[in-house]
């Protein structure tokens, strides 16, 4: 499909939505999940109450979004894929789009302004500046130092901590941060890290800052979800002859999407409720539903299918075991370590993401889930994996995740992981790569990397049993093929 040069570009008179009437939130990671979620539940707020929740987005590098934004009156279009069709809209929330690379003392500036009474981050579990092992500020990370030195912040931890900082000295209204990232207590994990932050200034000049946090910042914690694939040129081409007008920026989803949130909010917020999100004094207890059974069965899904040839998470379900192993670490290994919210039926909830997992209109390519492994895996797997450990159990398929993970991301010499794991992109691949290179096979690499590298953090790095029952799993990915290695775990 080609688009016509005669069509005009998306611009403001296409949407019915009415503008807000100034900017409450500054947003940190203009991505498409955040234009996707968060775009469309505050734009759903501003319709029914107006109002000046409008958002600023700010991209941390990449400047395609905000000029194409910029050149769209900031709009896009969502299209809402399903299997029985898409449908499109256009939310209006945003006020205005920049790159903090550009200039990230224009970010420290927008945080103090009394006018962003919320800042809310999608910077991906990778944006957290945090050691995975120890979970705390990483001080050797060199970007964390220059923040810390003084330089304008280019880390997102650096920038809210300098942000706050000026909004302190200044005497500030009271914000709020909200983290919408897949990590665990996000809100709370934020605030540590920021509070890390500020404690590391030299001569007590964080004091000030810190006595702001206390008395008038919140940090509330939210569990966000939607699927949200990458977006290809297909859409911007099938949008836009929908449209009659140029989008070079929609955003594709599912249709389902949920945001539990914590009602901590210091200096109010949106009614976000309006758009269907739900706030609830249960934020932990969502989140680790959403994120083991959704996110630790989706990289299980992503890294097996990708082995197995398969370009996309729907092809990778249909693909020879891999359903079954979906449900047996669901149901056997996940399950058992989340408290489930009150009203959710769980049975309900599993149901509903096989649905989702297998839309297969939406082409979630398994090379997505399985990107940046190192840290979303350390959201997803320790936690269940030693509560199985500690009650008897071995959880032989989030140790065959893990396999499939080093399988695709660090393949032992002589295995050819294929297209879509070639495909995957991961900040520790050059390090485990490298490992892999020299390992005598896959108890020495599991041992190098879970053990010594402690990429799953210290307590699993003391597993010897699961870390040997990872690198055995990894000879027979190797050996014998991904389908032999299910067999081996699912009903073991
Ligand atoms: C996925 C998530 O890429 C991934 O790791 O598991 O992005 C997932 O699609 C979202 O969290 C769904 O809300």
């Amino acid at each position: 499909m080609t688009i016509s040069d005669d069509l005009p570009r998306l611009g403001r008179s296409a949407s019915d939505a009415p503008a807000p009437s100034g900017a409450g939130i500054l947003h940190l990671g203009l991505g498409s999940f955040h234009r996707a979620h968060q775009a469309v539940y505050t734009a759903a707020a501003l319709e029914r109450d107006g109002g000046d929740w409008g958002i600023v987005g700010v991209a941390s590098r990449s400047r395609s979004v905000v000029d194409a934004m910029h050149a769209q009156d900031l709009r896009y279009t969502v299209a809402t894929i399903s299997p029985n069709g898409t449908r499109l809209s256009i939310p209006g929330a945003h006020t205005d789009a920049y790159v903090a690379a550009d200039d990230p003392q224009r970010v420290v500036r927008h945080l103090a302004d009394d006018g962003i009474r919320v800042v809310t981050l999608t910077v991906t579990e990778n944006g957290y500046s945090y050691a995975p092992a120890s979970q705390r500020l990483d001080l050797d990370d060199p970007l964390v130092r220059a923040d810390l030195a003084g330089e304008a912040p280019r880390t997102t931890i650096g920038q809210l901590a300098r942000g706050l900082q000026l909004r302190a000295s200044r005497g500030g209204a009271p914000v709020s941060v909200l983290s919408c990232d897949n990590l665990a207590a996000n809100g709370s994990h934020t605030e540590k890290l920021v509070r890390e932050f500020l404690a590391e200034l030299p001569s007590g000049e964080g004091a000030e800052a810190l006595a702001f946090l206390d008395a008038s910042v919140s940090f509330p914690s939210s569990m966000v979800d939607r699927i949200v694939p990458a977006t290809t040129d297909r859409l911007r081409a099938e949008v836009s002859v929908l449209l009659g007008a140029i989008d070079e920026v929609p955003v594709p989803a599912e249709p389902f999407t949920m945001w539990a949130i914590e009602d901590r909010f210091a200096g109010g917020r949106p009614a976000w409720e309006a758009g269907g999100a739900v706030f609830t004094d249960e934020v932990g207890r969502y989140e680790q539903l959403k994120v083991r059974l959704l996110n630790g069965t989706h990289s299980l899904i992503a890294y097996l299918g990708a082995l197995r040839g398969a370009a996309t998470i729907p092809d990778a379900i249909a693909a020879g075991g891999i359903e079954a192993a979906a449900r047996a670490v669901l149901r056997g290994e996940y399950e058992p370590s989340v408290q489930v919210p009150s009203g959710v039926d769980v049975r309900e909830y599993e149901r509903q993401l096989f649905e989702r997992w297998g839309n297969s209109a939406l082409g979630h390519r398994t090379s997505q889930v399985g990107s940046d492994g190192s840290v979303k895996l350390r959201q997803r797997i320790p936690e269940p994996a030693l509560l199985a450990l500690a009650s008897g159990r071995m959880p032989h398929l989030i140790a065959l995740t893990v396999a499939g993970y080093l399988s695709c991301i660090a393949p032992l010499p002589g295995f050819d992981a294929g297209p879509h794991a070639e495909a995957m992109t991961d900040a520790a691949q050059h390090r485990l790569a490298e490992l892999a290179a020299t390992a005598s096979g896959g108890r020495d690499l599991a041992s190098r990397v879970i053990a010594e590298r402690q990429l799953f953090g210290e307590q699993l790095a003391a597993e010897t049993a699961f870390i040997d029952r990872v690198g055995d799993l990894v000879d027979t990915i190797a050996r014998h093929g991904v389908d032999a290695a299910i067999d081996e775990c699912v009903g073991a």
